[in-house]
């Protein structure tokens, strides 16, 4: 019998907000995909079917005339990913793979008008990596261009509105790779945020970009000097699209003790880029349960987080129990608006470069603030574990 799951409101899950994006400079519909470049295309796609719940639904490689790539699409709820594997040493990405490792080359945007949202960034002063060019094959016709962002790291702009493929012209459909029998129908329902890493000093040089050139504005929180020096090495401050449905945190590494968590990632990514992406789900006690199950590890949170009177106090009522929270590390935190429940993954890769952040939002439109502390110090255990200084 097949599972039915009621249909999910993104919105409510990416605490968007009403707005006309008709009237914005550089309007954007939503994320449209992250692209991945990895090693083994294959085996990644297999992981992120088993311990992440998407399901593969598209593919292009030697086999459709791409000589350079296996590429696969996976997708989870609204969330969709390629995962890019370079299948010879010359093909333009080994280069890519060789020097960054396992990571997102390509945060894709879904816009109403490809030329126009190009021109308007390349007026703002970005840098063009692809000129605008149409896509076309059996099912439609795909715009794209794409502008550079921080590092090595694309912003491919995307209008799929004349197009009813797979997903774009090139690629042929397929079957999810492994047929999954327990655990929740989907793990996660869409992109939350996408955090990026870029070197001291140029934090606040990439928000005036995002400012400039995709008219993105300044949500409330952030982490300043104050928090910075006192445990969590690093600064950070968030834009966000006019609906509020694309949000890009940016962290610089800030000057303490121990190396940043932000300097280790530039130095084993070797450069900027992105450093999580956060899953929005609508159960996260059961999308860890499957997660872990499968083997996905989680940060670590001590007992005493939740034994803690005051985050008792402050938080309230939540949705679970907090053993239930408790058992499975998951941190909370509330706010003026409501409230969110979170966690974090280890690494991805061996490389202690990207990973991935699970929320539930209860109306918070926050980041986890009140987490930063417990956080920063499982992170830094880590880094501990991997001898750093
Ligand atoms: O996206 C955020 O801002 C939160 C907090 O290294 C955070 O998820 C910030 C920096 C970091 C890990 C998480
Ligand atoms: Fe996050």
């Amino acid at each position: 019998m097949t599972q039915v799951e009621p249909e999910i409101d993104e919105s409510v899950l990416v605490g968007a907000i009403d707005h006309d994006i008709t009237k914005d400079p550089f309007p954007i519909k939503g994320w449209d995909h992250v692209r991945f470049m990895v090693g083994n295309a294959k085996q990644a796609a297999h992981y992120y079917e088993t311990a992440f719940g998407m399901k593969r639904v598209a593919y292009r490689g030697p086999e459709q005339g791409y000589r350079d790539y296996a590429e696969y699409v996976l997708v989870s709820g609204g969330a969709t990913f390629v995962l890019s594997g370079a299948v010879h040493a010359k093909a333009p990405g080994a280069g890519h793979h060789a020097r960054h490792g396992d990571g997102v080359v390509d945060i894709a945007l879904e816009v109403p008008d490809v030329d126009a949202s190009y021109a308007h960034a390349l007026a703002q002063g970005a840098i063009g990596h692809t000129e605008p060019v149409t896509l076309s094959d059996e099912h439609g016709e795909v715009r794209i261009a794409a502008i550079e962002t921080y590092g090595e790291t694309v912003h491919t702009l995307v209008d799929r509105s004349k197009y009813t493929g797979p997903f774009l012209p090139g690629f042929v459909a397929k079957d999810p790779i492994v047929e999954r029998t327990t655990g929740p129908k989907r793990f996660f329902q869409a992109i939350d945020h996408v955090v990026g890493n870029v070197e001291l000093g140029k934090m606040d040089e990439w928000v005036e970009f995002y400012k400039r050139v995709m008219g993105f504005t300044n949500m409330a929180e952030f982490v300043g000097d104050d928090i910075a020096t006192e445990y969590s090495a690093l600064m950070s401050k968030v834009v966000a699209s006019g609906t509020r449905k694309v949000k890009f945190p940016l962290n610089e590494p800030a000057i303490s003790k121990k190396k940043s968590q932000i300097d280790e990632y530039l130095e084993f990514y070797d450069g900027p880029g992105p450093q999580h992406i956060a899953l929005a789900t609508n159960d996260i006690l059961a999308s860890v349960d499957a997660m872990r199950a499968a083997g996905v590890e989680f940060l670590d949170t001590p007992d005493s987080y939740y034994d803690d009177p005051e985050l008792r106090a402050r938080i309230g009522d939540v949705r679970a129990p907090i053993e239930e929270l408790k058992k499975r590390k998951i941190l909370v935190d509330r706010d003026e608006d409501g409230y969110l429940l979170q966690i974090f993954t280890k690494p991805l890769q061996d490389r202690p470069t990207v990973f991935f952040e699970m929320i539930e939002r209860h109306g918070s439109l926050g980041f986890g603030k009140g987490n930063f502390k417990a956080l920063f110090e499982a992170i830094e255990r880590e880094q501990d574990k991997r001898g750093n200084l």
